[in-house]
């Protein structure tokens, strides 16, 4: 038996499903999960020392690859100042600094501990804004564990919700009017009909939590236009993309500037960060200065504030266009592999992040993600780790490539997957 083995029989018995998030015990995969103790550039270690090459990057953070010398050093220089001040410090103005001039959509921002905090408040922000109630979100997008976004779709039209999960009341999803991805003339129906309730929309400017499903040319634009037309605000959860699809996140990337901006992730150099921002006219509104509450215990933490100002600033030296020029190489090949063995695939990649789904099918939306064939991807995932390539466990989630990869890691990723015999 491995130490993950033991450790998982253990982590079970005091821990729900042995995890402390739902994704990470491969349940989707069939196989138990692999713990880390250590990692390092592209690497990640078994309590073995065992090595492999790393696309989960802890969920996308660690886009620098982990353990950078920059952030680490950064890290220990202020943990001897101390860990938590529950008071202003220096590092929160300057990570809010870099983060309002990086973003176009954001003149303001408020620092939290998780994406789903950030989602959280500013959804409670739009709402106290605008005074509407209801909001709209797209199938396939995940927002975090709000209660108001793990909604359904639920029977007759396709806009009414409701509950994803035991535990959220009816009412609090009934608020929640649901569209598929990439359907900017479901958008414009509902908004026909309900727009004056709508206090926003929220999407993810590059879906990641269907598998990668990126915008389709117009829909961003189009939801830009819309919430204008009614008064709503646009709100981009970019606690994937952002500073992942470029320095200025998806809403630089695309050029259309969002209302609010979620983020998480990246921000945090992989300690626990979240945030939200945008127009000063709306972050004014919250408290202390505004009446919209939120609040935090550990929000503008400084040692995860001083993690996230060294990735961001060491991101500015990177060359992003170079990194989604990698990317994309690695994707295409993968792809042309699967394709040679007579397997249906399909490929989404954008930036540094790309999914593979086994379908004949493009990619658009999540119903088209959900008819890709989840035995072949389980084959997948069990071959690329059983050759030490450590994928995310699940074709709903997003392969992340890093600053830290390189061409001798894709180079071991694409003869691993030349081995694997569906
Ligand atoms: P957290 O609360 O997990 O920090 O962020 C929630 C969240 C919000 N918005 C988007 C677009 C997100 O992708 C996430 C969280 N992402 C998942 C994986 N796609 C985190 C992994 C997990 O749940 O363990």
């Amino acid at each position: 038996m491995s130490i993950s083995q033991k450790l998982f029989h253990q982590a079970r018995e005091l821990i729900p499903g042995g995890v402390n998030s739902p994704v990470r015990a491969c349940g989707s995969v069939g196989m138990e999960p692999l713990f880390i103790s250590r990692a390092d550039g592209p690497y990640v270690y078994t309590p073995e020392g065992e090595e492999f090459i790393d696309y989960v990057m802890s969920w996308g953070p660690m886009i620098l690859g982990h353990n950078h010398p920059r952030v680490r050093d950064a890290l220990e220089k202020a943990l001897h100042n101390g860990i938590s001040f529950g008071a202003p410090c220096e590092p929160e103005v300057e990570l809010a600094r870099e983060i309002v001039q990086a973003l176009p959509g954001v003149d303001m921002v408020r620092m939290v501990n998780s994406g789903t905090e950030a989602t959280m408040s500013a959804l409670r922000l739009a709402r106290g804004y605008t005074g509407r109630d209801k909001v709209v979100k797209f199938t396939g997008c995940y927002h975090g564990h709000v209660d108001a976004f793990l909604a359904s779709a639920g029977s007759g039209a396709a806009t009414l919700s409701i509950p994803g999960t035991p535990g959220v009341p009816g009412e609090v999803v009934a608020q929640t009017l649901l569209a598929d991805y990439n359907s900017l003339e479901q958008a414009k129906d509902i908004f026909a009909r309900q727009g004056k309730e709508i206090a926003a929309v929220f999407v993810e400017p590059a879906a990641g939590n269907m598998g990668l499903v990126p915008p389709v040319p117009g829909f961003l634009e189009g939801l830009r236009t819309l919430t204008d037309e009614y008064g709503a605000l646009l709100v981009f959860d970019e606690v994937i993309t952002g500073f992942r699809l470029s320095y200025a996140g998806a809403q630089g990337y695309y050029g259309v500037p969002p209302d609010l901006t979620c983020l998480g992730k990246i921000i945090g150099g992989g300690m626990p960060v979240g945030a939200y921002g945008g127009k000063k006219e709306i972050m004014r509104r919250v408290a202390p200065v505004g009446e919209v509450y939120q609040a935090g215990t550990l929000s503008g933490n400084p040692l995860a504030m001083t993690a996230g100002l060294a990735t961001l600033q060491v991101l500015q030296e990177m060359d992003y266009a170079l990194l989604e020029k990698k990317t994309r190489e690695l994707a295409e090949s993968l792809k042309e592999i699967l394709k040679s063995k007579g397997l249906p695939v399909q490929l989404n990649c954008l930036g540094s992040m790309f999914t593979l789904f086994f379908t004949q099918e493009p990619v658009k939306d999540f119903a088209s993600a959900k008819k890709s064939d989840q035995n072949l991807f389980c084959r997948f995932y069990a071959g690329l780790r059983g050759q030490h390539i450590y994928p995310a466990p699940s074709n709903f989630e997003c392969a992340f490539n890093s600053f830290a990869h390189q061409e001798k890691d894709w180079e071991r990723t694409l003869d691993a997957v030349r081995q694997i015999r569906f």
